[in-house]
């Protein structure tokens, strides 16, 4: 009988490649979805026709409860969240209820449902996967960074990350849970959203080129990051949570780039000199900046035998295209200016 997975999250970016990949595999693919009308809903159905859609949210425990017994789930991916680091300032508490918080639902959700009590074992359970984030190294305290590298989480998002990933680690002690954390550093693609800075850039040299906009402003032009393409990681969450033994895995590609080089590299994809178009604007400056990041991936390459296939220039490359072709058909997306 085929496998069935239940996605946290699958409006966003990463749950439309996991659905994808996951549908490739043969598997019954149902996604968690919250709100009465939705728009992202109807967004993600008409691209993932197969995925089957259950209500639900983050925020309400009884919701999780119906939603793991109505679909019966082999596998659960917890990617929903407040994702924006930015918004987590101005949303704190929100940040920390729905992407801190929640993982407690969903790890509670399935052990009520799953009848897991203290000192279980892990096997013929309802398997987890927890998507934890590189923003909980934040500022780093050794470079790569490592599964055993400390924490210093620098924004009320990466707090809150850094919860969910501790309480992960907990129930996997606690209960014999088979659940795990991946940490994944920065991963992007032409359906990130238009207010992360990958996208940002690649949609304002897109629109600059076409001639629908004349400047690009950005803030801190100096951190660095390890960027990586979301098609690649997301058949990391799926390896680990395959895996003899739940682990948690650091996914990244181990090279660094400052948001300068993105910049420099998306427009020059566009054919443009981006000195002449790019605006720094101190009002998108953080008020605590994670300044490094990069990925030390050893134990995926050697224990699932996981690596990342497009280098970064092929995913800039990727989404300049993507969205001049976008553009070009008349359609924008929201243009991120708050962000
Ligand atoms: P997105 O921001 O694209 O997607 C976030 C998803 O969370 C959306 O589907 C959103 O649904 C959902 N969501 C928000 N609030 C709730 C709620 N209250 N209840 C249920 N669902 C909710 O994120 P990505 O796809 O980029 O990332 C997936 C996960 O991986 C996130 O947890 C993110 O923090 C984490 N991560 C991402 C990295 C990256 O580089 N992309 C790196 C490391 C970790 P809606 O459409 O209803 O708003
Ligand atoms: P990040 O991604 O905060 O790393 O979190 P983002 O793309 O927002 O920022 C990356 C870096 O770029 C700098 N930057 C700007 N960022 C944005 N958004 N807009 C700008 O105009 C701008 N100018 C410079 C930022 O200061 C930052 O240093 C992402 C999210 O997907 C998280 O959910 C995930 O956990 C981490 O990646 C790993």
């Amino acid at each position: 009988m085929a496998r069935r997975a239940l996605i946290t999250g699958i409006t966003g970016q990463d749950g439309s490649y996991l659905a994808e990949h996951l549908l490739g595999l043969g598997y019954e693919v149902w996604g968690l979805a919250r709100g009465q009308a939705n728009p992202r809903v109807s967004r993600m159905r008409k691209l993932l026709s197969d995925v089957q859609v259950v209500r639900g949210d983050l925020l309400d425990q009884g919701s999780l409860i119906s939603a793991v017994e109505r679909v019966q789930p082999d596998e659960v991916y917890n990617l929903g969240a407040i994702s924006f680091v930015p918004m987590s300032w101005e949303q704190a508490e929100l940040t920390a209820e729905v992407t801190g918080m929640g993982v407690l639902r969903m790890l509670e959700a399935i052990r009520v449902c799953s009848g897991v009590s203290r000192g279980g074992s892990s096997s013929g359970q309802i398997r987890f996967y927890q998507a934890s984030s590189s923003e909980m190294f934040g500022q780093v305290s050794e470079t790569p960074q490592t599964e055993r590298t400390a924490f210093h989480p620098r924004s009320p998002y990466g707090v809150a990350k850094a919860y969910g990933h501790f309480l992960t680690q907990n129930y996997r002690e606690s209960y014999g849970m088979f659940a795990v954390s991946g940490i994944l550093f920065n991963h992007e693609s032409p359906r990130r959203g238009a207010e992360f800075v990958t996208r940002k850039v690649s949609l304002g040299a897109a629109r600059i080129k076409l001639g629908l906009a004349t400047e690009l402003r950005l803030g801190n032009l100096e951190a660095r990051r390890d960027w990586g393409f979301a098609g690649d990681y997301v058949k990391a969450m799926h390896l680990m949570v395959q895996s003899g033994r739940p682990e948690d895995y650091v996914i990244g590609t181990g090279r660094m780039k400052s948001v300068r080089e993105l910049v420099e590299a998306a427009f020059a994809a566009a054919g443009l000199d981006w000195e002449r178009y790019v605006v720094t604007d101190q009002a998108l400056h953080r008020p605590a900046e994670v300044d490094l990041l990069c990925a030390d991936p050893k134990k995926a390459r050697a224990q699932l035998g996981w690596e990342p296939h497009v280098s970064f220039d092929e995913l800039v490359a990727m989404m300049v295209d993507a969205d001049l072709r976008l553009l070009s058909t008349g359609h924008d997306p929201d243009d991120g200016s708050w962000s």
